[in-house]
Parts: structure tokens; sequence; C-alpha cells
């Protein structure tokens, strides 16, 4: 009878904790946020594109690498989802072209997540970096791209036990880059249990042949990544706490925390608009809507835009919003000369103008 109790106890004190853990989880990921709809002129679907454009990032020439094909645990993908590489041109606008690869790799187990590009200011060469999760695992895979052709001619596989859980990347030199991991555990009901108990133990990995370390912890989770024109500073999207973390690269590479920036959404990849500095997200406005996944009650897309972000006062703006209609799942958003092209998890790909 003793045990009885006991045990009717312990499965009322575990219901209303995972009843108070899944509220504070739907406070979290904004489950109750409903979107109002905030389109851009002359938006236009990209052609070729339907399975996902995870991360993208346009080149100084107008040329946007596309990373699509993600296949993440747990969220919708097609089985015809194929992991590829594209470019497409922003100043022409023409459909986008995939990327051949060459050299030592396996491209039938291909699965690209987040993704940055280095240009080698000796020799102008340009490096892709892609976070790469083949048969589920981490990994980074390093490319040099060869534009004359459209290929990528595959150089180095980066693995280490550091890099657990990478979600993306920016590369800081010609095989030396920053991480985040966007989850603690490696086991996917370790993850569940993370999420839920809002465990915050994701950090930024810094790597180069010589050193990998930790950098920067105490997150729940860590996901997109950049770098300030001036290259100081990093900024990382904080995703579960709405807001983008500012961070000063030290000389011995670890950084030290500057400010926190909310954004009062999920952001995902951020790019900065080299000339002003800006930082450009796609987020996730609904982060409840996104991990469910009912196409029948689609994520919305949400891009936002910081301006001024050292300033005392930065500025936030909410750029463009779906209900999911048009696009689901913004992750990326950068802009080019007047266009912005906005990506997503495992949907879309738009191309409007900003004005
Ligand atoms: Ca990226
Ligand atoms: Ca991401």
């Amino acid at each position: 009878m003793g045990k009885l109790v006991l045990l009717a106890a312990f499965g009322v004190a575990l219901s209303a904790l995972v009843g108070e853990r899944i509220i504070a989880l739907r406070n979290l990921s904004l489950a109750s946020r409903e979107l109002t709809k905030n389109h851009l002129p002359n938006c236009r679907l990209v052609k070729g594109i339907e399975y996902g454009s995870e991360d993208l990032t346009i080149l100084e020439d107008g040329l946007a690498l596309i990373s699509t094909g993600l296949k993440y645990p747990g969220l919708p993908c097609n089985p015809d989802a194929v992991g590829k590489i594209v470019v497409l041109n922003m100043r022409s606008g023409e459909n986008p072209i995939e990327l051949k690869i060459e050299g030592d790799f396996d491209a039938s187990s291909f699965n690209p997540h987040g993704i940055s590009v280095y240009t080698d200011e000796k020799d102008g060469s340009r490096y892709l970096f892609v976070v790469n999760h083949p048969h589920s695992n981490s990994q980074v895979d390093i490319f040099k791209f060869v534009e004359e052709k459209n290929t990528l001619l595959h150089l180095k596989t980066v693995k280490h036990e550091l890099l657990h859980n990478v979600n993306d990347i920016v590369a800081v030199g010609v095989d030396s880059f920053y991480a985040t991991n966007d989850h603690y555990f490696t086991f996917e009901v370790l993850k569940l249990l993370e999420l839920l108990f809002s465990i915050s133990w994701c950090d930024v990995v810094y790597y180069s042949p010589e050193e990998v370390k930790s950098v920067a912890g105490g997150f729940p989770s860590t996901n997109g990544i950049n770098i300030s024109p001036n290259k100081r500073y990093l900024y990382v999207s904080d995703i579960m706490n709405h807001r983008i973390a500012v961070m000063e690269i030290q000389k011995d590479n670890t950084l030290s925390r500057v400010k926190e920036v909310a954004v009062g959404s999920l952001c995902d990849n951020i790019e900065v608009d080299r000339e002003t500095g800006d930082l450009w997200s796609g987020c996730h406005p609904n982060g409840m809507k996104f991990l469910i996944g009912d196409l029948n009650d689609p994520p919305g897309s949400e891009v936002i835009r910081i301006q001024n972000i050292h300033s005392e006062e930065p500025v936030v703006t909410q750029v463009y919003a779906d209900d999911g209609r048009v696009l689901i799942g913004s992750s990326v958003a950068a802009p080019y000369k007047g266009k912005l092209l906005i990506g997503t998890v495992y949907h879309k790909t738009l191309y409007c103008d900003l004005n």
C-alpha cells in the first residue's frame, strides 16, 4: 500500500513537472503568437528550389550560394530532397544552378546545413565552409569555389568531438572557423529533454588545425553565427532567448560577451551587410508551430533587420512577415542592392524587392 501511495505521489509530481515545463516551452517558443502579414513588393519564388535553403550567403559580386536539401531530425522533409549547393546570380535573377562537387567526397550522403564563405585576400580564392550531417553526424566540409567552372573542389573534412551538433559556422581563415552547437546531447531523446528543461549547455566552438576549444557557453541553443565587417565581433543567435549575442574576439580566439539585443522572434541564421554592418536574420515567429511542422497550420516566416547594433540603441525592424501561406519556416535573409533573398529550412526561397 505504502509503495502504491509513493508511486501515485511520484506520478502526480512528474505530471505537474512536465505540465509546468510544457507551459514554459510554449512561452519560450512564442506558441501563442499570431503573425500579421508584412509583405514586400515584387516577390517571387525561386524556381528549382523546392526542398529548403536553410542557409545562404551573397558574395560581393552578387552570387548567392545556397545550401538546399537539409534533412534535420524531427522536421518535415521530402524523400526526394537531395543535398546540394546551388548558386543564384542576384544581378540577373536567373534560375539557380547546382555546383558540381569535385574531389574525394561522398555526395550521396551530403546533408548541408549552415554555410560560410572565406575570401583569401592574398589571391582572391573563395572557400565555402559547409556544416554537413551525413548519416546524422556533424562535420564541416571545406571546398574551394571555382566560379569559372561552377564547381566546388572538396579540400578537407573536419570532425571533432566538440563539433557534435553543429548548426552554423563563420569562417575566419582558410581552415579556421567558429561554429555553433544547437544541442548538447547527441541522442534524440536526450535532445528532447534538453529542450523541455531548457538546459543551457550549448556553446560556440573555435576550430583551427592547431587548436579546438569551446569559447562561449551557457546557451540553451546556439544557431546562426556571423562576423562584423571589421572582423572584431561575432554575432550569435541565442535562439530560445529571442536575442542576438554580440561577442568580441580576443587575441587568444576566445570570446567576451559585449551585449545581447532582443529581437522578439526565434532568429535562425544571421547575414551581415558588408557596407552598413546591419544584421539580417530569417526568424521563426512561432517556434511551436515550427517544431510541430503541421503543413495544414504552417509555421510562418519573419525577416528581422538590426541596425546600429553597437550603439546604445540598436534599431530592430521587422522587414517581412508571412503566415506560412507564401513562405514556411524562414531561416535566413540576405540583401543585395535593393533586393532581398529569403531562405527556409525545408520549404522554398523568396526573391523580393526591398522597396
Ligand atoms: Ca551561415
Ligand atoms: Ca541555422
